[in-house]
């Protein structure tokens, strides 16, 4: 199938008029350009092997979340992950990160348990990433596993189990800063965990005791290099629908005491609930935070992220609070169903696209009206902006860092699928 590649030589026109009409408005298309080629996304390993990792004794995901589907092509191994991120990564215009889970070790087919894994089992990573030119950023893995298997780690009231989830944390975080510092930035290194009840608990204050003291056991010393430690919370998963010991409460206390960052998921809120408001609660007491970039659809499904109007709002909020330094956004979906590269695109070529729109916004002018009490004007002009040809910069922007334009990296991605993935069995 052909698909609709916008002709190489109106890319250059329709910008320019794009350009005039943003200006018009008092909007600066190439410092907005400038600004997102600037913003590094985490894109994070696992929608290439749907959250299996390349453990040995692989058990399945387990931990309350869920890929569904068996599309064919899943990466196998690492190299054909990495492979597989390359080519995601060059239908993506400008540098990004990779965000990796301690079960995508490379053991040379030795059994390796969490609390033996070390930077040396992530060193083809480094030297990939290297190689790209990328930084990378980490997670432990308290799932899938027969430890994590009652669904309780680092709030287990068996001490030696905690012990086994605690090590792990450890020395998670010393692969952080090995990638640090190997790698010469940031890493970012996000804890999250399974632990939950599925009905009513008769103690809901024990568990998250003693998944304080672990925490505090596993940030007990310092590491050496950038290292970011990050705390995930959520509301429910599949097996805790009524209790999760690590809550979002739980973590937004945790991490201002803490100073850590606190990680906050577009799909760990109840249904209703979305995250855009909470940045400009949460920045005036944490001087840095992380943003799973993910989609629910009626529970926390993980679907591909999709230009919508929650991450619009989420963009528009961390352009508005001049966030962008201090709010680190890594995706987070699983699809199982789809061509998982092409997963990889949609996702993170929507939070770009929702960044660029954020960046071309007046919103000088839109808090001026709003001071001024003029709300049916505020209102009419943000919607007028919609049908501003942003379309038109976002190409632009494409082109300027050498990747497809428009729909044609569709052809890409099909190409993708017949060479490479539909020859993996
Ligand atoms: C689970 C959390 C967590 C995971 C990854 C695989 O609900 O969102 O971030 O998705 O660690
Ligand atoms: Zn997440």
């Amino acid at each position: 199938m052909k698909f609709p590649a916008v002709p190489g030589k109106m890319i250059g026109s329709r910008y320019n008029e794009a350009k005039e009409i943003y200006a018009s408005l008092g909007v600066d298309t190439e410092k907005a350009m400038k600004t997102l080629s600037s913003v590094k996304i985490s894109m994070h390993c696992w929608q290439g092997d749907d959250v299996g990792g390349f453990e040995v004794n692989e058990t399945g995901l387990t931990g309350g979340i869920m890929a569904t589907g068996n599309y064919p092509g899943r990466a196998r191994n690492a190299d054909e992950l990495r492979k597989d991120a390359e080519k995601a990564f060059s239908m993506i215009p400008g540098k990004q990160r990779f965000n990796l889970h301690a079960i995508y070790l490379e053991s040379d087919n030795k059994f390796i348990d969490r609390d033996k894994v070390s930077a040396r089992h992530f060193s083809r990573w480094i030297e990939w990433a290297k190689e790209q030119g990328i930084g990378l950023d980490f997670n432990p893995t308290f799932f899938s596993h027969p430890k994590s298997s009652s669904g309780m780690t680092l709030s287990n009231p068996d001490k030696a189990i905690r012990k086994f989830w605690i090590e792990h944390g450890i020395r998670s975080r010393e692969i952080a800063s090995e990638f640090s510092g190997k790698l010469n930035g940031r890493t970012v290194n996000n804890l999250w965990i399974p632990d939950g009840m599925k009905d009513i608990p008769a103690d809901r204050s024990g568990p998250r005791q003693r998944l304080l003291e672990s925490l505090d056991e596993i940030y007990k010393s310092k590491v050496a290099g950038d290292v970011k430690d990050a705390v995930e919370g959520k509301l429910f998963g599949i097996g805790s629908e009524e209790y999760v010991v690590g809550s979002n409460e739980f973590y937004l206390a945790y991490s201002i005491t803490r100073k850590k960052l606190v990680c906050m998921d577009m799909g760990h809120y109840h249904p209703t609930e979305t995250i855009h408001d909470k940045l400009s609660a949460v920045l005036p007491f944490a001087p840095e935070l992380l943003i799973h970039v993910s989609r629910p659809i009626r529970w926390d499904s993980d679907h591909v992220v999709i230009m919508n109007d929650d991450l619009v709002n989420l963009a528009k909020e961390i352009i508005r609070c001049d966030a962008l330094g201090r709010v680190y956004l890594a995706t987070d979906f699983f699809d199982a169903s789809i061509n998982r590269i092409g997963a990889w695109v949609i996702g993170v070529r929507s939070l770009q696209k929702a960044l660029l729109i954020a960046l071309l916004e007046p919103s000088g002018t839109l808090r001026k009206l709003e001071l001024a009490g003029r709300n049916a004007e505020k209102l009419a002009l943000s919607e007028e902006l919609r049908a501003l040809p942003f379309g038109d910069v976002w190409n632009f922007y494409c082109e300027s860092k050498s990747v497809p334009a428009g729909a044609s990296w569709i052809g890409e991605l099909e190409k993708y699928e017949k060479d490479v993935l539909s020859k993996r069995k």
